[in-house]
């Protein structure tokens, strides 16, 4: 009996590291500051369709409307209450596109915003999303409520009560991360305010939750709140089924908290990934793709089963959080193909897909000006809807970058390869490589700066296979180059280091 029970609870922790997508779908992607009716639509019309296995939305709840600037993106992470109305829509529109989603198999992954709520700045008669009363000055937010009792500041003791010293285990996790007031989490009332929030999403059907600034969350704190979650929505998941839960935990190395203090909770953000990765693809510090021959563990990541990994996220595409200037975004099109290219062929990690919208940027002294601006927007703030043209892409400034045929083509490259091993690792020293996964796939680069003409062994079998790069399998025929794969398993890739696209990959169900 003892026995017995022991499995259960081991079961029930392991549970959470499991994103409970449908079998055969392993990535994610982040539609940010998408619009509820938006992802709905995209659900059913691409991303099911694609075998994505699922959406981490923006932050539902109701926030702050910040007018000086105008609209920034950026207000999402400042919480008024949690009714769910924001600028991606209202409750009913909410609840439609989980329900849509869901019943194609695409789950939802909510960004959570619970160590803190508005910046200090916010006074009585300052707006939110919902119309709801609060007073940042006095800590007064009445549609939760929460009083000036449920906050962190006595337990702070900096001058100025904001986090100053990264090094300072306590000033990360009881003052204020850029002036935002920060909910005292060992609190009972505020641990079930919290936890009744996030059961209000799971009944209405989210899979699991992004938690925003788990670094600056005691792990116990986060813990206790994870214990009191309900099972997910037996409508569309086996009875008993766990949240997925992911904490973002920004640990590039060299501060007191590590990302390991949380792995036994849930899954962390592995930003190590995209730092090192941007900088070996850019080629900087003497970097090479052969050196990516032990990439993951070998790197000094966190356990292949624990990590989130993405080559961008929403804050280091603009110069916030953490990464500089060596994380590609889709500002550098032809690279960013490249790493996400190989973070979706590469076993490891769970992938996330980075898909953004367009703003103008105005460097001075290397810092973006313009780095707040919020989603393509009218003039009376209200988000624009994600059109798409003919060609599949994304009119009104969006650029989607999960539908990249490169992108859309790798993450079915990674559904058609899942659960076959690392193999075949081939590399010219420099930056020329080539890997594949069993007998199921196989992608070669060329990202050095001259042509690429070699035979390898593929583990495939024999066949005519379409380059789901350069193009893809339809109607019978590729669209793009063709790769022969001969009886011994060697195929012959040729990769002009001027090709718009400087690498090709090819999977058994690409093949003619
Ligand atoms: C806005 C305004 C503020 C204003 C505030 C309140 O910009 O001026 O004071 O409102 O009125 C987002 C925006 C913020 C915004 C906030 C609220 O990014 O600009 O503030 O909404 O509207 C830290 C946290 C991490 C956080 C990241 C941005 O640890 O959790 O900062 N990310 C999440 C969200 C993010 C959001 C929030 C949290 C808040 O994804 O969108 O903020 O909800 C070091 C630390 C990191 C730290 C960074 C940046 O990183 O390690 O933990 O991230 O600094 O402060 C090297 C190091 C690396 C270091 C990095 C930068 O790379 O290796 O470790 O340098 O120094």
């Amino acid at each position: 009996m003892k026995l017995l029970l022991l499995f259960a609870f081991v079961g029930l922790c392991a549970a959470q590291y499991n994103s409970n997508f449908r079998a055969g779908r392993t990535s994610m992607v982040h539609l940010f500051e998408w619009r509820w009716s938006d992802i709905a639509a995209e659900c059913e019309r691409y991303l099911a369709p694609n075998g994505f296995g699922g959406v981490q939305i923006s932050p539902p709840n109701e926030n702050i409307v910040i007018s000086n600037p105008w609209r920034p993106w950026y207000e999402r992470y400042q919480p008024v209450s949690y009714k769910l109305c924001s600028r991606s829509g209202t409750e009913a529109q909410f609840r439609d596109m989980v329900t849509r989603c869901n019943n194609v198999g695409v789950y939802i992954y909510v960004d959570a915003i619970i160590n803190h709520m508005c910046g200090s700045g916010g006074g009585a008669g300052t707006h939110s999303t919902c119309g709801s009363y609060f007073n940042a000055g006095t800590k007064d937010f009445s549609a939760v409520p929460y009083s000036n009792l449920d906050f962190n500041d006595g337990k702070c003791y900096t001058s100025n009560g904001e986090i100053q010293n990264y090094g300072d285990v306590n000033q990360v996790r009881n003052c204020r991360l850029v002036g935002l007031l920060d909910l005292a989490l060992e609190k009972d009332y505020v641990r079930g305010k919290i936890a009744a929030y996030l059961n209000n999403l799971i009944s209405i059907g989210v899979a699991g939750f992004r938690l925003d600034a788990a670094k600056h969350m005691w792990p116990g704190d986060i813990y206790n709140i994870i214990s009191r979650l309900t099972s997910l929505n037996t409508k569309w998941f086996p009875s008993g089924t766990r949240p997925f839960i992911f904490q973002e935990v920004i640990d590039l190395g060299g501060e007191a908290i590590s990302a390991s203090e949380y792995t036994s909770i849930g899954r962390v953000t592995e930003f190590k990934y995209g730092a090192k990765l941007g900088t070996v693809i850019r080629r900087l510090n003497g970097e090479k793709m052969a050196y990516l021959k032990n990439w993951g563990e070998g790197w000094g990541f966190m356990p292949n089963d624990r990590a989130v990994v993405f080559v961008d996220n929403h804050d280091n595409q603009r110069g916030h959080g953490a990464g500089g200037a060596s994380i590609l975004t889709f500002w550098d099109a032809r690279l960013y193909k490249m790493a996400v290219g190989f973070m979706l062929a590469h076993p490891y990690g769970f992938t996330r897909i980075m898909s953004s919208f367009r703003w103008p940027r105005n460097f001075v002294n290397n810092q973006d000006q313009n780095d707040w601006i919020g989603p393509p927007s009218y003039s009376d703030g209200s988000t624009k809807p994600v059109t798409i043209n003919a060609d599949t892409t994304c009119g009104n400034d969006w650029v989607c970058e999960h539908r990249w045929r490169q992108i859309k083509n790798m993450a079915i490259f990674r559904n058609v390869v899942d659960g076959q091993p690392f193999s075949n690792w081939w590399d010219n020293g420099s930056n020329q490589v080539a890997f594949g996964r069993g007998n199921r796939g196989f992608i070669v680069f060329n990202n050095d700066d001259w042509y690429m003409d070699v035979t390898l062994y593929t583990g495939l079998p024999s066949g005519t296979y379409c380059d789901v790069i350069s193009g893809q399998k339809e109607g019978g025929r590729c669209t793009g180059r063709q790769i022969t794969v001969d009886g011994t398993g060697k195929a012959r890739f040729q990769i002009s280091n001027n090709d718009e696209d400087p690498f090709a990959a090819i999977h058994v169900d690409a093949k003619l």
